[in-house]
């Protein structure tokens, strides 16, 4: 089945360009709407909770490119920021107070995190995170779970989540099989599956990373008392614990996922928020693990950008306009309200769903079975999704292009909002 744009689209014609100069015609696949057919739109601006396409057309965005869009798009103070930042200087490649600003916020924000190094990418920081705990430990195994999506890591693209789950390729050609071998993969939720690894792999795994709150095979939430496990075998084993907040970090809850769930990871993976929409990731924990990071220890890690100054202007600017609104709290109030909305519309649809919701991050799957790990998400009907996800998009509501993953909702977007897309979702319900 496939849907395509009007061929006299400016989306369509930029598309057929693109696809000439770009591998699938973008920069990230997940872009591409393999996951739910037809082709991409173009996006020409973007303000509060809305996207407008290069022909005009005006979409509800629920997907805030992919997290960072907590205040609503280019909101003013990170659009002052970076513009009073940039007045000074680009990039400098030297120390600047911003970079000792935004650890000192991250540190207060954060407890588990005593020291933290900034990077460029989530990718960045879940690679440098387990490259430290290798070093630190002196061990090499990584466990990690499946679906769980920690960026394009070599080590990490093993039953992967997000666009590599959503092209049926969760492991990744390129990575060196001797490499992959060293990645153990467990079903997420499954305790026995922990205590047989660690039984079977004692004294020989450096690290298990995990999204706490796994969101790229949609969203499911870890279910009472697996964390706490994880936690209590990763420190009887000697193992760290990574938590990868790169999308749960300080929208979750101020002091992200941990902070809610009260369980206190070595390593913590952030990026996205922190970023204000710009280049940023970051990694930190426990003083004497981040020693050992260069120039101070034997772990390598660097970047030319890390600490850019636009970047950490833009998300500090972020950071604090949340803590003045006390946008945590906004946040799921909104969430709340999205929610109703959507479930009162999926009650007359008189379909199968699953829908999950935790603050502002939500998936719908099409299963009436209970989703809590990649196994059960992979029943969704995708085919089904693939006609609400274009039903929506056509009635000018944006949600995430693949059923496997999570979409944001953001401060800015008002109830009028949330009343237009009950309505829109109410319709394509009830024409699946
Ligand atoms: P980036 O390298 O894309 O900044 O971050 C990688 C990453 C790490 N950890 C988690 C939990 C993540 O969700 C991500 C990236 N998220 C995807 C969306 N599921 C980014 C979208 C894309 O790949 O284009």
């Amino acid at each position: 089945m496939l849907f395509t744009m009007a061929t006299s689209s400016r989306s369509a014609v930029l598309f057929a360009e693109a696809r000439t100069l770009i591998p699938g015609g973008v920069n990230s696949p997940v872009r591409a709407f393999r996951g739910v057919g037809g082709e991409p739109f173009f996006v020409d601006r973007a303000e509060g909770p809305y996207i407008w396409d290069v022909d005009g057309k005006r979409y509800v965005d629920f997907v805030g490119t992919w997290g960072p869009a907590i205040l609503g798009h280019a909101p003013q103070v990170v659009r002052e920021a970076i513009g009073t930042a940039a007045s000074r200087g680009v990039s400098f490649g030297i120390p600047n107070p911003l970079e000792v600003e935004m650890a000192r916020t991250i540190v207060e924000w954060v407890p588990s995190i005593q020291k933290v190094r900034m990077v460029s990418s989530g990718t960045e920081a879940t690679m440098s995170s387990i490259r430290l705990a290798r070093g630190f430990t002196g061990r090499d195994k990584i466990v990690k779970f499946e679906g769980c999506y920690h960026g394009h890591v070599d080590s990490l693209l093993v039953k992967a989540g997000s666009g590599a789950l959503t092209h049926g390729s969760p492991d990744s050609a390129g990575v060196p099989a001797a490499l992959a071998a060293l990645t153990l993969t467990l079903p997420f939720n499954d305790p026995d599956a922990l205590r047989a690894v660690f039984s079977a792999n004692a004294d020989s795994i450096a690290a298990v990373i995990v999204e706490p709150v796994p969101a790229n095979a949609g969203l499911y939430l870890p279910k009472p008392g697996f964390l706490e496990l994880l936690r209590e075998l990763c420190t009887a084993h000697g193992a760290l614990l990574i938590f990868d907040e790169v999308m749960t970090g300080f929208r979750l809850a101020k002091g992200g996922y941990q902070e809610l769930c009260g369980i206190v990871p070595d390593l913590t993976a952030l990026g996205k928020v922190i970023g204000g929409g710009l280049p940023v990731g970051a990694f930190g924990g426990r003083r004497e693990i981040m020693d050992y990071l260069s120039p101070d220890g034997p772990v390598y890690q660097a970047g030319t950008l890390s600490g850019n100054p636009l970047a950490l202007s833009a998300g500090l600017a972020q950071l604090r306009e949340m803590e003045r609104i006390n946008g945590w709290k906004v946040l799921e109030e909104t969430g709340a309200a999205f929610e109703a909305g959507v479930r009162r519309a999926l009650k007359h649809s008189g379909r199968d769903y699953n829908f999950r919701r935790i603050g502002s991050m939500f998936c719908l799957y099409f299963t009436g079975a209970e989703v809590h790990d990649l196994a059960s998400a992979q029943h969704s009907d995708k085919a089904t999704f693939a006609r609400f996800f274009h039903g929506c998009r056509e009635r000018g509501v944006y949600f995430a292009p693949s059923q496997f993953e999570a979409g944001f909702l953001s401060v800015a977007h008002s109830e009028v909002d949330l009343g237009e897309v009950e309505s829109v979702t109410a319709q394509v319900l009830g024409s699946l």
